[in-house]
């Protein structure tokens, strides 16, 4: 443990680091802030318990060479700063990345050389388990129904070219096969994603590609492989030269520095066939069956996130500890957790909703964070399915209420609103959305009712029984209009007054 010292107002504890892990016995498919702040921080704990075999080989897949370049540069330690608030940051070394792989594509255009190095990490005895933290899209699944895109040019890539995989479930297929075809024993898949049943959606993912090779492949793959699912939490804001200009300040020089709030939960299915780290003693919460937490906290959480991210940029908001301090947002947010989403949760009794809420109220408003509302704005395609509609239909199915949905409708609205890319200055920000042709394609039609109805055609991300309840389709292209003719603010202070 190390010291505490004030700078610039700021209690800073030091904690350091002796852990370089001997072996590696777990390999990570994306490595970005969250993966460093998270998974990482928690195996740091645990190879400091003593549990040398569990380093990580973490590798991009789609972009940030430079990334591992600097973790190798640096020895592979790295620093996680803690913010409890303002005045408060814990600064950890962590040294539980042991190698860092990239097969993706660089800023340069030029393809990462390390798929043969990755493929035989994954191929060693001792890789026992694979996380991934690849995003909603990286599965290359269909945001609703969750089934796998196979015209999905990357994964046509990579049915065409299997031994040459790039996508997620493309190179675990591989893997698998070599392990097979080896006689070892299957790696356990973990997926740390922000998805419904996030095992058994990789399963499928998985499993449908490997069908297309090899059916006895896949079947190997359906009966031998787990794929427990997780919830993992802890808000971790892209790092930017704000953040790093904060740690500067109290003389932390680190260009793979990573900073996040102090809160952490990762809640995981205990089936890990070939061993895993003694997770408990690093406050892992190790269950039987993770959908209860998994579901609560993408509607809750992550729902309200996404309220605040495509109502607060048109209202002029940038980040989310500002969003929360307005009065209109805790209206929206309030009513959307405690009488949308939370009414579709059942909770072990241990579990108090309202104080679910009003800690995350707390955690939002953590304003030693800069939690970029057009970060968590990013892909919503991807994401609306498991934070609002599934719980929509929920909630629609169990009330009698006009407006049961009134806050999910005005969150549809505003997010169709926001795929605009224009704000209500007529400035131009960009659309970062796996889907963002299809939705700008209907945009193009004139009207707003027009166009409200054309995106909650796409059936891969609206059911249509939900579209057509006029609680929901009806009142969205209500909303829509009225944003579009009153300004985003006006619209949502109309819409939650009546
Ligand atoms: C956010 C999440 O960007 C987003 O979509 O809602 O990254 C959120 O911060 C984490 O899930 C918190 O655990």
């Amino acid at each position: 443990m190390g010291s505490s010292d004030h700078q610039d107002a700021i209690d800073v504890v030091h904690i350091a680091s002796n852990n370089a892990p001997e072996r590696i016995g777990i390999v990570h498919f994306g490595l970005g802030a969250f993966h460093r702040a998270h998974q990482a921080r928690v195996v740091e704990q645990c190879i400091a318990r003593g549990e040398q075999e569990w380093g990580i080989c973490s590798v991009n897949l789609r972009s940030n060479r430079a990334l591992g370049e600097t973790l190798r540069d640096q020895g592979f330690r790295y620093h996680l700063a803690e913010y409890t608030d303002r005045a408060h940051v814990t600064l950890r070394e962590v040294r539980a990345i042991s190698e860092a792989l990239f097969t993706g594509t660089d800023a340069q255009g030029r393809q990462g050389e390390d798929l043969p190095a990755l493929l035989a990490r994954l191929s060693d005895p001792d890789t026992r388990i694979v996380t991934l933290t690849v995003t909603e899209k990286g599965y290359y699944l269909s945001p609703g129904e969750g089934t796998l895109l196979i015209d999905n040019p990357a994964i046509a890539a990579d049915i065409a070219h299997h031994d040459a995989p790039r996508t997620a479930p493309g190179i675990l297929v591989e893997a698998l096969a070599r392990r097979r075809q080896a006689g070892l024993a299957p790696f356990t898949v973990l997926s740390c994603d922000n998805m419904p049943d996030n095992g058994e959606r990789t399963r499928r993912a998985v499993v449908a590609l490997a069908r297309r090779r090899d059916v006895a492949l896949a079947e190997w793959i359906e009966s031998q492989v787990a794929f427990p699912s997780s919830m993992v939490d802890r808000i971790v804001p892209a790092m930017d030269e704000d953040a790093f200009g904060r740690l500067q300040r109290f003389g932390c020089e680190d260009p793979a520095a990573v900073v996040s709030e102090a809160f952490l939960q990762w809640v995981i299915e205990d089936h890990f066939p070939q061993g895993r780290p003694d997770w408990s003693h690093a406050g892992v919460e190790m269950v039987e069956d993770v959908a209860p937490f998994e579901t609560m906290k993408l509607r809750m959480l992550n729902g309200a996130h996404s309220l605040l991210a495509y109502t607060g940029p048109l209202m002029g908001l940038e980040t989310v500890a500002e969003a929360v301090t307005d009065p209109l947002m805790q209206k929206l947010l309030r009513r959307y957790m405690l009488e949308e989403a939370a009414p579709t949760l059942s909770m072990p009794e241990s579990v108090s909703l309202e104080d679910y809420a009003r800690d995350l109220m707390a955690r939002f408003g953590n304003d030693s964070l800069r939690h970029r509302l057009h970060q968590i704005a990013m892909d919503g395609s991807q994401k609306l399915p498991q934070r609002w509609l599934r719980g929509g239909e929920a909630r629609l199915a169990a009330s009698d209420d006009e407006q049961a949905l009134k806050a999910t409708v005005f969150g549809v609205a505003a997010w169709i609103r926001y795929t605009r890319g224009v704000d209500e200055q007529g400035r131009a920000y960009p659309v970062s959305d796996p889907m963002a042709d299809q939705l700008a394609q209907c945009h193009a039609h004139e009207k707003s009712v027009d166009r409200a109805a054309a995106v909650m055609g796409i059936e891969a991300i609206f059911s249509p029984s939900l579209v057509s309840a006029p609680r929901f389709g009806e009142q969205v292209q209500k909303a829509l209009s009225s944003i579009e003719q009153l300004g985003m603010r006006a619209a949502l202070e109309q819409h939650l007054a009546t």
